[in-house]
């Protein structure tokens, strides 16, 4: 029997298809593994499904985007999940997250958890000042959960962020069924041990939730580069200002005549936000073109 389905997970070498209303255990066939190409969760896949259990995953349809970090495709929302303390936000893998997701023409969405612990006002005001959109909650008390599951209902949405800063115990509040594994913050290691192992998409109202591992902040890489000249559109706060400046190939760092900073020196654009883009263009500001 041959069906349409989508990859939920995938763990040593099984792929977990959701077909009809099913999940069905699949090998990929070889020739994927000849040309190179792995399965992602998120794909949308054809399987035929043998009598015999030996299911396989026969061809992957064309992705709309993907992400190798996390490694997954076909998403609508990516969702920066920070928490506001233990570990504390990292502004630059959240503005790093958020203008990779832009590059791809996916929505990022930021959610600052623990705000039962710390308030995530500040950094809450931020974001929203950036025009992205910002949620803050608390796993603790669930308050500010069901805004976050009414804004995802009906997409495919990936939690994304450091270890430790609530994705799983996020899914448990909405869904506490779930039961994800959580871990309490190793206070002495300063960061979370790393709670999920693999990547899974779980079913949330008309749309899918994916948790994911999260990341320590040191061994943070990313091989989604996103190119000097295309980095400021990846910041949305930027876009009133651009074409404005004095120079036609200004980097807007500290250019004569940029009216994007000057927009951060008036305090129309966080300074914080400024930081991160200056710092992701020198990481790419010398990578030649067949480095990209
Ligand atoms: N007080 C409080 N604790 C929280 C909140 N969210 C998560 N925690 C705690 O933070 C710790 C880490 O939470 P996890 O959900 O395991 O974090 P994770 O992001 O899934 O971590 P990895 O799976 O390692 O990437 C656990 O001890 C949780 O109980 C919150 O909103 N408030
Ligand atoms: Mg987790
Ligand atoms: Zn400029």
């Amino acid at each position: 029997m041959k069906l349409n389905g989508t990859i939920i997970k995938g763990i040593g070498g099984f792929y977990y298809v959701e077909a009809a209303g099913e999940i069905y255990e699949c090998k990929a066939r070889g020739v994927f593994r000849k040309e190179r190409i792995i399965p992602l969760v998120g794909d949308s896949v054809e399987i035929t499904v043998d009598e015999h259990g030996k299911n396989s995953i026969d061809a992957i349809n064309e992705r709309r985007n993907f992400f190798n970090r996390p490694p997954i495709a076909n998403v609508d929302n990516l969702v920066i999940v920070s928490s506001t303390c233990d570990p504390k936000p990292n502004l630059l893998i959240i503005d790093r997250l958020t203008a990779v997701a832009y590059h791809k023409g996916v929505r990022p969405i930021i959610v600052f958890t623990k705000d039962d612990l710390c308030s995530a006002s500040e950094y809450c005001d931020k974001y929203k000042k950036s025009g992205i959109d910002t949620f803050v909650v608390s796993n603790a008390t669930n308050q500010g959960v069901d805004e976050v599951v009414k804004f995802l209902d009906g997409s495919i949405s990936v939690f994304t962020g450091n270890s430790g800063v609530g994705k799983s115990s996020l899914l448990n509040s909405i869904e506490p069924r779930f039961s994800l594994e959580t871990a309490e913050i190793s206070k002495k290691l300063g960061r979370g041990r790393h709670t999920t192992r693999h990547v899974e998409l779980f079913k949330v109202g008309n749309g899918y939730i994916a948790d994911t591992p999260g990341f320590s902040s040191l061994d943070f890489e990313t091989n989604d580069v996103i190119r000097k000249d295309e980095l400021a559109e990846c910041f949305p706060e930027f876009s009133d200002y651009l074409g404005l400046c004095k120079f036609t190939s200004c980097s807007h760092i500290n250019d004569k005549g940029c009216k994007i900073a000057e927009a951060v020196e008036k305090g129309e654009i966080c300074q914080s936000r400024h930081e991160s883009y200056v710092a992701l263009y020198n990481e790419v500001k010398d990578l030649k073109d067949w480095q990209l």
